[in-house]
């Protein structure tokens, strides 16, 4: 194998998108996909409500302007954020033990313990984020919204997690469409403190490095249906391991009753399967385990055409790039 120079332009024919090559690159990518946003969307249970937009815009300026380099700001959330907090916190603790897989329930315990997490307020990223870094690696970032999906995925290559730190409306605490500090804290959060778990997202992140925007496509697709609204068997029973089913009280009790269809997760046919992000979804899939889905996902990977291949290096956490072999 022959490293390859720094520069992008080194595959000039193949045009090969731009995609960070080092941690800090990650500051470039951020490009917000505004689709969901209480000030765009008429749907939104905040857009008629003036308050909750001016403290959703508050927070985005506080994350890009105000923290004067801090990269993990503090949130002072009102009582009645913490309120909604605990409405979800509480109707989601009591069927967690159900229906929620092993890991994430050893993990939730652990974040009790040692992270402060409980219903009576709602955690920081900083001390969420030394957490997890001490278990697998994974650190936050903090997002203002929903990201498009190549920025997304590129965080994960490098074990990093982008987290939105608003909360959902309080008139919604059961499902949102969009991401929000109850998604990020409850339903992310848990898993990724397992190392199983971890190795798979990034390798999703890895994969997408550089991608045509068809692949990213597929890729987004493949994290819909796994990090987000992934199912596994666990001793014969089916478990919620995706984040989107574990922050959401009325989709995770969907998902394991016996309305929704269930297919096994393989990602030649997962990758194509059309989703829909506005509600619960039609069709999940369901994974033996995630070290079978990591064996699954980097065979799916090593047949994404791209004239390079990436590892990455835990010691200067960034990608070196490839020629093939
Ligand atoms: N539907 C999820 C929830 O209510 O927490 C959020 C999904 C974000 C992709
Ligand atoms: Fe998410």
């Amino acid at each position: 194998l022959r490293k390859v120079a720094d520069d992008i332009r080194t595959f000039p024919e193949e045009k090969v998108p731009w995609f960070p090559r080092k941690i800090k690159e990650l500051d470039k990518c951020k490009l917000l996909i505004t689709k969901f946003d209480p000030d765009v969307d008429k749907e939104h249970p905040g857009f008629s409500d003036p308050e909750y937009r001016k403290r959703r815009a508050g927070l985005t300026a506080m994350i890009l302007f105000g923290h004067r380099g801090d990269p993990l700001p503090t949130v002072e959330y009102t009582t009645e954020e913490v309120a909604t907090w605990r409405e979800v916190y509480s109707t989601l603790r009591s069927i967690y033990p159900s229906m929620a897989c092993r890991q994430f329930l050893d993990a939730l315990q652990q974040l009790e313990r040692e992270c402060g997490y409980g219903d009576d307020r709602i955690p920081q990223l900083r001390e969420v984020s030394a957490f997890l870094k001490e278990k697998t690696g994974f650190q936050l970032r903090p997002a203002v919204g929903l990201l498009a999906a190549r920025d997304f995925l590129a965080s994960l290559a490098f074990r990093v997690f982008q987290c939105t730190q608003y909360i959902r409306h309080a008139s919604t605490p059961m499902h949102s469409p969009e991401p929000d500090c109850c998604h990020e804290l409850l339903g992310h959060v848990p898993m990724l403190a397992d190392k199983e778990f971890a190795e798979f997202s990034q390798e999703i992140g890895l994969a997408s490095l550089g991608a045509s925007d068809e692949d990213i496509e597929k890729l987004s697709t493949l994290y819909w249906f796994t990090l987000e609204f992934g199912l596994c068997k666990q001793n014969g029973a089916l478990k919620a391991y995706g984040a989107g089913l574990l922050s959401s009280f009325g989709e995770l009790v969907y998902a394991l009753s016996n309305e929704p269809e269930c297919r096994p997760f393989e990602p030649e046919q997962t990758s194509v399967q059309p989703y829909q992000d506005q509600t619960y979804q039609p069709v999940y899939f369901v994974s033996e385990s995630f070290e079978d889905a990591t064996v699954k996902m980097r065979k799916f990977s090593a047949k994404i055409n791209r004239p390079f291949s990436v590892r990455y290096d835990p010691f200067t956490c960034s990608v070196e790039v490839l020629d093939q072999p």
